[in-house]
């Protein structure tokens, strides 16, 4: 086999990373690459399940975990995650239980959704993480109407929209960027630009120059990121939720990342995607650029690595465990948590 493309380094001194994401650099480093590397074993795990029948349906965000991390170490409790298609891992890094999500992808009886919704479709009420739409791009509105209440009610959070560059083609996508502009909604847009929204590249999405340049349009800033890169993509977002939450307009923050899978287990990208792509991926993968980094800065030595990687497949196998000796919702459980109580009926049959 060939080696494989080299990485693209992550170029920072210490000092630079201090500026990027503060005094506590370092163990944050740290505990960004332990959750990357939970993340990245949980969506291999979750797609060999798959593929032996014992999951429904994944959709890996592999490509993804710098900026889900980063999203879940900058944002603050009282802030709110509206998610795209892949944010999974933000919600845990805020504290959502691993084995909970396990259950939701079994989709058995201590789903909190208890089956009723797709699986790798979670949500996460005490981490303010929103139940995930699949209609691609709604979301978009949603978080900008959250924005609104957070600030009617002078509520200290943010809500975080994100969703893909094939979501910036929706109506839902404009309309809530202008009526955020607008009304000032307490909101930060954060496009994962994956490069592609199935089969579709983004170069046939749009004929702007970046996804970042849209913002304009509606009178707000857009920065583009290299959201690979989890010291600038944790800078993004820490000064665009310090700038909304201090009063500011809403900004769009378009991170563009590299998918390394297929779109969801029902997908096969070897129809469609150019044969380099995963070769180009792979020189941009988040957790092998800051693994790399900070191995090359003497913070993560080949035994630390060796141990958080066993740690997170010792995590992750316990989670499929648990949720796999539960039982299924019960039929007879269908109609519950759908009406408040089951009505009597005056003279029914
Ligand atoms: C309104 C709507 N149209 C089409 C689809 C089918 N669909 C599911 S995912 C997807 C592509 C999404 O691409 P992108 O927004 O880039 O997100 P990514 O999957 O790359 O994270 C499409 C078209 C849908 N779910 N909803
Ligand atoms: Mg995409």
């Amino acid at each position: 086999m060939s080696p494989g493309p080299a990485l693209v380094p992550l170029a920072y001194s210490a000092d630079e990373a201090r500026r990027c994401v503060g005094d506590d650099w370092e163990s944050t480093a740290l505990s960004a690459y332990r959750w990357m590397v939970l993340g990245r074993t949980l969506d291999a795990r979750m797609q060999a399940l798959q593929r032996q029948g014992r999951v429904g349906f994944y959709g890996a965000a592999t490509g993804h975990e710098a900026v889900n991390v980063a999203a879940g170490l900058a944002t603050a409790r009282d802030d709110w995650i509206v998610p795209g298609l892949r944010e999974q891992l933000t919600a845990l890094v805020r504290g959502h239980s691993l084995v909970t999500y396990a259950h939701h992808l079994f989709a058995d009886d201590r789903d909190p959704a208890r089956g009723r919704n797709m699986p790798c479709h979670p949500t996460a009420r005490e981490v303010h993480y929103v139940s995930m739409s699949s209609v691609i791009g709604t979301q978009v509105t949603h978080a900008v109407g959250l924005g609104l209440a957070l600030r009617a009610r002078r509520d200290p959070g943010v809500a975080v929209a994100f969703f893909g560059d094939g979501a910036t083609s929706s109506n839902d996508f404009h309309a809530g960027l202008n009526l955020a502009a607008v009304q000032g909604a307490r909101v930060v847009f954060a496009c994962a630009n994956n490069q592609w929204a199935i089969s579709v590249p983004v170069e046939r999405q749009t004929a702007a120059a970046s996804l970042a340049a849209k913002a304009a349009a509606y009178g707000l800033g857009g920065r583009r990121v290299d959201g690979t890169d989890f010291f600038a993509t944790f800078a993004a977002l820490r000064e665009a939720l310090g700038a909304v939450r201090a009063g500011g307009p809403p900004e769009l923050l378009e991170f563009v990342v590299y998918r390394m899978t297929p779109h969801s287990s029902s997908d096969d990208p070897k129809r469609y995607q150019p044969a380099d792509w995963s070769d180009r991926a792979a020189a941009h993968d988040p957790v092998g650029r800051l693994e790399s980094w900070l191995a090359a800065g003497g913070w993560l030595t080949d035994a630390a690595r060796a141990a958080i990687q066993s740690e997170a497949e010792r995590e992750v196998r316990a989670a499929i465990a648990a949720a796999e000796s539960a039982p299924p919702p019960a039929a007879s459980s269908l109609t519950e948590d759908v009406y408040a109580a089951a009505a009597s009926r005056p003279g029914g049959r």
